[in-house]
């Protein structure tokens, strides 16, 4: 595939350097066409900021879905986040039905949860809602949270790695094909990624930061799909995606006061010379 085409379906949040403003920059740097499909606009995102204004684009889906259908327009693989609402879960379900190619990828970001809580507004009928997005996912990229409560499993800080292959065997039993498992860390000071593919586990560990910023789950996922994408292995794009997540860190650690985002603009250089090594 030397110039594919994906779509990615996310939310805009105007400020807040994540989600579509993050994705669009990353998965294009890669050398990937990228068609969007806003799930909300938001003026900033929900993380720290308070009074943000939040535009549902649920009813804009199934028409956008028909004009595609008209025009025949299909991806080689469609890229998944922050959803606008419930009821818009089964309208991306029947976005990737007619709109991927026969063969084509689906990646699935269950973007709702960090550090043992769902984000605001959404509930336990959105969890149910994304396990069944989860369902047709050949790449499911989840967090510890969202992975706990995707799969009923409890949240734990502190585990080993049977707790980690008990929820990822959860995941595959709800029909993720594969597991891109983010943010696991075994040892202090430690952080990685464990990818699980075909039945194979591989563990990629990478520094733990000591700053951690908002929006590093969408630079991760994004550099992830932009790599597997452009022909890495799975675990090669797990590992660039890695690398390049922890230089943005650092490069946000220089800024003060850059608590909403990372700085991963200044970092694409270095994402673009290990895709293309
Ligand atoms: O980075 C995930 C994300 C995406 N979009 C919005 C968010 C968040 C996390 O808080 O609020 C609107």
């Amino acid at each position: 595939m030397s110039y594919p085409k994906i779509l990615t379906i996310q939310d805009i949040s105007c400020v807040g350097q994540c989600s579509l403003t993050v994705a669009l920059p990353i998965i294009s740097a890669c050398g990937v066409e990228t068609c969007v499909l806003p799930s909300a606009v938001l003026s900033t995102h929900t993380a720290g900021f308070s009074g943000y204004t939040f535009r549902d684009l649920t009813d804009d889906m199934p028409p956008v879905n028909e004009h595609w259908k008209k025009e025949g327009i299909k991806f080689d693989a469609v890229y998944t986040g922050y959803l606008g609402s419930t009821r818009q879960v089964q309208y991306v379900i029947d976005i990737i039905k007619s709109s991927k190619k026969q063969g084509g990828v689906v990646i699935i970001d269950p973007a709702m949860a960090d550090n043992g809580k769902l984000y605001p507004g959404f509930d336990d009928d959105f969890v149910a809602a994304m396990r069944t997005l989860c369902a047709d996912a050949d790449y499911v990229v989840p967090n510890m949270t969202e992975a706990c409560l995707l799969t009923g499993i409890e949240y734990k800080t502190e585990y080993d790695e049977a707790y980690v292959k008990k929820i990822i065997e959860a995941l595959v039993s709800l029909g993720a094909r594969n597991v891109i498992f983010t943010g696991i860390s075994y040892k202090k000071g430690k952080n990685g990624v464990v990818v699980y593919e075909n039945g194979n586990y591989a563990y990629y560990e990478h520094e733990m930061l000591s700053n951690s910023c908002h929006g590093t789950g969408d630079i991760y996922a994004s550099a992830f799909v932009g790599a597997l994408i452009r022909g890495k292995s799975s675990y090669d794009a797990a590992r660039i995606a890695a690398d390049y997540t922890v230089e943005c860190i650092k490069a946000t650690a220089e800024e003060e006061n850059h608590w909403y985002g990372a700085k991963f603009e200044p970092v694409l250089p270095k994402l673009i010379s290990m895709i293309n090594e």
